[in-house]
């Protein structure tokens, strides 16, 4: 039996109740765990509660360096279109009041690295700490991806903006998490650069390898042999018109990576792949006669002259054009399928190569293939076919590049019936795409090997944007949280719910994706 005593007590809780309930009706409890975040984070901690972003919040960032600024602008220009919100960037040295978000470097190095971040979402504020800014721009990604899915809207959307309170610690396992884009099969203009950097940033990927040149077409302007570009950018794959960048659009577009903390690595193939080049200069021919220009398939079939001394002056003056205006550490210098280029010969050029490299306080790139030369310190093998020549690479001491043709190749076909790509290597399902190790998958290369990994796209069958983008995605992202994620957080079957819940995503981003019947893609289900 229930006393009137009791009842009051009862009534007086049950009012305390409703008055919490009504006080923070704005606070929505949200569960921080259930969102789905790609690469998967290292840790969260939900708080089961939300915050909410509205109109006349700001960003401020703690103390005045510029580039903190930088930052906060990025940050503020990416809510911008789907809230509608002007936010305004202040610096600030205390912690700001309630509805603002807040961004902050450590004062000493923690856990977090390079590019590790805390974002710690309370009902009143939203931080973000990082070691180093570009933890920063990593966390902001994330902040994206917990912020309902048409965040990434062009045009103004109605909220409520809830964000699901909780903390979120992460930093990857990689250092290097590439994407190869070849603008030489076909040519992709600037804005269709930016946009796969754009698409790169969101998944946390820190790496663009141009594949500048080829025997179809060669596409960054290199003042000291202006034909290179006049008549060896003048065509592609299928006979189309091509095209290049001049060196202030490749500088636009190293710039706009670096805004994003996106490292370029230009890559200039040779001594195969290079007809585009034999076209434009005769006196790089052995016989002194300018090849034709070529719009066809093959590979393997062109080289330079590997006895002349012009070359070198050739390989020079590309190198240190180049090397003036990429501010990375790397150069990239193919090497791959030369086949034409007998052993003798191609040993001592890639040598002499990787010294001009140096020579120009580069770091030397080279594909699997460049590890029958003599490596220095430093210099990096590129996985994509014979672990053989990988291994050889790590037995001189190279860090290796995971690029697997069979699991990251980004042309393979999904299975028989994919319109575009190729499938020498593979079939290559989003599944299988994701689930593999880089640490395991070469017997006798392990992870302290492995600089990273990389995802490139060949584009002999690709021709626009919509193309690309049907490729890389469902599974680009899969490659990021491979680089991302430790192996002993990824699952498949996991992942491919978080990754069918950003199907949405897709949708708000534009993005023409590849809708796998593997994958439980929510905009299927309402
Ligand atoms: C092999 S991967 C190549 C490229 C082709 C690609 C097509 C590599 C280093 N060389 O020249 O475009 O296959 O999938």
């Amino acid at each position: 039996m229930i006393t009137i005593k009791q009842n009051s007590v009862f009534l007086a809780f049950l009012f305390i109740l409703m008055a919490g309930i009504m006080s923070c009706k704005e606070n929505v409890p949200m569960d921080l765990a259930q969102e789905s975040i790609i690469p998967k984070p290292v840790s969260i901690m939900a708080t089961n509660s939300s915050f909410k972003l509205e109109e006349g919040l700001s960003i401020y960032v703690k103390g005045e360096a510029e580039e903190l600024n930088q930052i906060g602008q990025y940050l503020a220009k990416t809510l911008k279109p789907s809230t509608g919100f002007e936010i305004e960037v202040q610096s600030t040295d205390k912690e700001p009041g309630a509805g603002n978000i807040y961004l902050t470097i450590s004062d000493s190095e923690t856990e977090l690295g390079e590019e590790g971040y805390e974002l710690i979402v309370t009902e009143n504020l939203i931080s973000l700490n990082a070691d180093k800014p570009a933890g920063l721009i990593r966390g902001i990604q994330t902040l994206r991806q917990i912020l309902p899915p048409k965040i990434e809207s062009t045009t103004v959307e109605q909220g409520p903006w809830l964000i699901a309170t909780g903390t979120i610690t992460d930093y990857p396992d990689y250092s290097y998490r590439g994407a190869m884009l070849d603008v030489s099969r076909h040519f992709f203009g600037v804005d269709d650069v930016k946009r796969y950097i754009d698409l790169l940033t969101y998944y946390k990927i820190n790496v663009l390898h141009l594949h500048l040149s080829d025997d179809q077409g060669w596409r960054i302007e290199i003042k000291s042999w202006p034909n290179l570009t006049t008549h060896g950018g003048s065509t592609q794959v299928g006979g189309g018109e091509g095209g290049y960048y001049t060196q202030e659009q490749y500088k636009d577009i190293v710039k706009y990576a670096q805004e994003r903390y996106i490292i370029i690595i230009p890559e200039i193939d040779m001594p195969g792949h290079t007809n585009a080049a034999l076209a434009s200069y005769p006196e790089l021919n052995c016989d002194g006669k300018a090849t034709e220009l070529y719009t066809g398939t093959e590979v393997g079939f062109s080289t330079l002259c590997i006895k002349k001394e012009l070359t070198y002056k050739f390989v020079d003056d590309v190198i240190r054009e180049l090397a003036a205006i990429t501010p990375g550490p790397y150069i990239h210098i193919g090497g791959d399928e030369s086949h034409v280029t007998p052993m003798e010969d191609y040993i001592p050029f890639i040598n002499r190569v990787q010294d001009i490299v140096l020579s120009h306080n580069k770091i030397m790139i080279g594909w699997d293939e460049v590890a029958h030369a003599s490596l220095k310190q430093n210099s990096v093998v590129q996985f994509w076919a014979k672990t053989e020549n990988a291994i050889k690479g790590v037995n001189q001491s190279a860090k290796v590049i995971m690029s697997p043709a069979v699991k990251t190749y980004l042309d393979m076909q999904y299975d028989s019936t994919t319109t575009f790509g190729l499938h020498w290597a593979a079939y290559i399902e989003v599944d299988s795409a994701y689930i593999w190790d880089p640490a395991t998958f070469v017997e006798g290369i392990t992870k302290e090997n492995i600089l990273g990994i990389e995802a490139p796209l060949w584009t002999e069958t690709i021709t626009k944007m919509d193309e690309i983008e049907y490729m890389v995605f469902p599974r680009l992202p899969g490659h990021a949280e491979v680089g991302w994620s430790a192996p002993d957080a990824r699952d498949w079957d996991e992942y491919k719910i978080r990754l069918g819940k950003h199907a949405e995503r897709f949708d708000a981003l534009g993005i023409n994706y590849y809708k796998s019947k593997l994958v439980p893609w929510v905009n299927d289900q309402e």
